[in-house]
């Protein structure tokens, strides 16, 4: 049985999401982020990062959410939410999942933890304006190249398209919420319909706006 360890709506959001896509058999740990559970001695065996999420198989444990999630469709390929290793598809399918985690979550640190990035606190509203700025064009141009899309890949959904999905909805309370690129805006629909992301954002407790 898997483990996933998650708080609602953190980076552990793209993985349940992907896990009840895949129909794996799992179940959630909850790490309670109010009581800063993932910073405890039990936790940081897991991450030593203290960061969520953690995925557990047997005696394996892996921490990075793109890590996870690449994990997870390699053993999962009969689901085909990744494409075939070794095809230009696949070489996509990467580039997606490593500009995503990369790119706009990294950037994201900066909107939601701005104090953590400077030394001056006085200089934490600039540093978040800057990185609301950079994410905005990171959006404008994931959305030039989904155009309709209708997913990353084009006409094949992956797991890409959660991850982004995951990264649109922690956008919804910016000054420009990502959704509002109509590109973006109905790509989200799009993914939100799905089954298994209802019942993901359901079992998380995540009301509206979803992104
Ligand atoms: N690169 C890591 C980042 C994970 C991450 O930053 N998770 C956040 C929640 S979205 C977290 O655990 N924050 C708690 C903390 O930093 O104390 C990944 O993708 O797994």
């Amino acid at each position: 049985m898997l483990s996933l360890y998650y708080y609602p709506g953190n980076a552990s959001l793209f993985p349940h999401m992907l896990l009840r896509e895949l129909g794996a058999a799992f179940e959630l740990r909850l790490v309670d982020r109010t009581r800063d559970a993932q910073k405890s001695p039990e936790y940081l065996k897991l991450n030593p990062h203290g960061r969520i999420p953690v995925l557990v198989d047997g005696d394996l444990v892996l921490y990075e959410t793109a890590a996870i999630a690449l994990y997870l469709v390699d053993r999962h390929p009969e689901a085909g939410l990744a494409p075939p290793v070794g095809t230009p598809e696949r070489a996509q399918f990467y580039k997606w999942m490593v500009h995503l985690t990369n790119t706009p979550q990294a950037e994201y640190h900066a909107w939601f933890y701005p104090h953590e990035h400077v030394l001056d606190p006085a200089a934490a509203a600039t540093v978040q304006a800057a990185a609301g700025q950079r994410l905005n064009g990171m959006f404008d141009r994931i959305a030039g190249a989904l155009g309709d899309g209708p997913f990353l890949l084009g006409r094949t959904f992956s797991a890409a398209d959660l991850f982004l999905l995951m990264l649109l909805r922690w956008g919804r309370g910016m000054p420009r919420p990502p959704r509002t690129l109509p590109a973006l805006g109905a790509f989200a629909e799009r993914v939100l319909a799905r089954p298994a992301v209802q019942a993901t954002f359901a079992a998380e407790g995540l009301a509206a706006p979803l992104v």
